[in-house]
Order: structure tokens, then sequence, then C-alpha cells
């Protein structure tokens, strides 16, 4: 089998993308022991950041400059390197810091690599649970975690009556409002349904077959990047309520049986 350039590469992001996730992860795990530090507001009163967000981000961002200098870096938290290379990274150092702050596991480190055609390479990792979700386009999606290394597979859901969901909501109060509306318009044609506070995770998630499908708007772009590819290299669909490609506003996330007939869900309960 003769590997391409492209092979080289895409390893070469995803052991960055991977030794990175879990060395922030297990950096600001370790010092939010000591409480939860300095916390400004964003967006709104209840869009938080904390200094470890930030330290999170400045150990992600300090180490790709130094590994790639030519590299353009998105992150949460202000980063935006215009880059020269061609491949362009996207951060969330804490994906799910409302957990992160009342000290609720489920936040994870969430980092992304991507060429022109898109992300080639993903990594989340979960410290609160010591798992980390990793994928390369092409090349599938694998969980590691003290049970050791496995693929990730999708759910087989086909019948919404028979699906976990999950999902999450915005910062503003009335974008929230709107969008707990339409889960309660839903809510009786599924199983039930998750907000567990991190979309990275989620998508995670879905990938594993835990749940059967996520879906939410109004993200970040790197709330999405790594979780999608990990959830599409795990045999899921990913689109927009109508089917289009996924998007930060809107992504809809399932096993591939079961994707249209929740897009109809959502669509009609919005
Ligand atoms: C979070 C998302 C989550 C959403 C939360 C929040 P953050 O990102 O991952 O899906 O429901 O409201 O936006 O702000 O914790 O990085």
């Amino acid at each position: 089998m003769s590997i391409s350039p492209t092979d080289v590469l895409a390893s070469e992001l995803s052991a960055i993308a991977n030794s990175l996730a879990v060395r922030a992860g297990v950096l600001i795990s370790e010092a939010r022991q000591s409480g939860a530090g300095l916390v400004d507001t964003k967006s709104t009163a209840t869009d938080m950041v904390t200094e470890y967000d930030r330290a999170s981000e400045r150990l992600i961002v300090d180490a790709i400059r130094a590994a790639r200098p030519g590299d353009a870096i998105i992150g949460e938290e202000g980063t935006a390197d215009t880059g020269t290379s061609g491949v362009s990274w996207l951060i969330d150092p804490i994906d799910g810091t409302t957990n992160f702050l009342f000290g609720l596991p489920g936040w994870a480190v969430s980092i992304a690599a991507a060429d022109a055609a898109g992300t080639v390479a993903a990594a989340v990792y979960v410290p609160s649970a010591q798992e980390m979700f990793t994928a390369i386009r092409g090349a599938g999606a694998i969980i590691e975690d003290r049970f050791g290394r496995r693929p990730l597979r999708a759910s087989s859901a086909t019948d919404p009556a028979g699906a976990l969901v999950a999902t999450g909501f915005g910062y503003d109060p009335i974008r929230r409002t709107e969008q707990a509306t339409r889960v309660a318009r839903l809510i009786h044609a599924v199983r039930d349904i998750r907000r567990l506070g991190a979309a990275s995770v989620d998508l995670c998630h879905t990938a594993a077959g835990r749940v059967d499908a996520y879906f939410e708007e109004g993200l970040g772009p790197w709330d999405l990047a790594a979780g999608e590819l990990i959830a599409r290299e795990a045999g899921c669909r990913s689109g927009d309520f109508a089917g289009g490609p996924a998007r930060p506003a809107e992504v809809l996330v399932a096993a591939p049986g079961l994707f249209d007939a929740l897009a109809s869900l959502v669509r009609n309960a919005s």
C-alpha cells in the first residue's frame, strides 16, 4: 500500500491534535481542583470564560505555532492567526465551560486541523471520563480509554420513537426559549432527550452510538469541527435540518437510517 504525502500530513496533524488535547485537558483538570478561578462573561451573563479556558488555549496555540509556524489558528478565546501553509486549526480550549465551572463532568478539549478539503484530523479529549476520541479523514474514528483502543460505530437506529437524542441551547434567553419550545414540540415523538452541555462530546457520544442523534443551532466553528469529523468517520450522517451541509448555525448528526425522519421532526417542530 503506497503512503501519500496527504496521509503523512494527516498523521502528523493527528498526532499534534491528540497530544495537545490530552496535555491541555490534564493541565486544566488538575488546576480546577484549586477552584474555579477568575471568571469573565462574553455574549451574555451566562456565557462565561475562565482563566483555564485562556490557559488551555495558550498551551495549545503556543505548541502549534512552534511545531507548524505557517498554519492558521482560530481559537474560541480569541486566537486568530492567518496562515500560509494551507492548514488551519480550530480550537475549543474548554467545550462545556458551564460544566467545567460548576464542577460537572462532560467538558472537553476539542482540536481540529483542516486543509482545503475540510477537516482532516480531529481530537476530543474528555478528562472526566479519561476518554480520547480521534479521527483522520477517510481512516475511521477511534475511542481510547481505560478499556483500550477500539473503533467507533454509529447506532443502527431508524425509528425516532426509539431514538435517544442529544441537543443543546444557546446563551441568549430568547433564543434558548425558542430552542426549548422546539424540544417540547418533538419530545413526545422520540425515546428521550439529553442535554449534556458540550457539543463536541455530544457529537462523540453520537459517534459511539451512546445517543442516536444530536442537533443544535448557534454553535461556534470550534464546537463542531472535530466532533463532526469523528461522527462522520464513525458512520453517522451529518447535515443541517434540511439535509444540506452541516454548519455551526445548524447541525444534525444521526445514525444514517434515522437522519431523514429526525430532520423532518426537527423542521416541523421549529
Ligand atoms: C457550549 C456548546 C454546547 C452548547 C452550550 C455552549 P462552550 O460551548 O458546546 O453544545 O449547548 O450552550 O455553547 O460555550 O461551553 O464552549
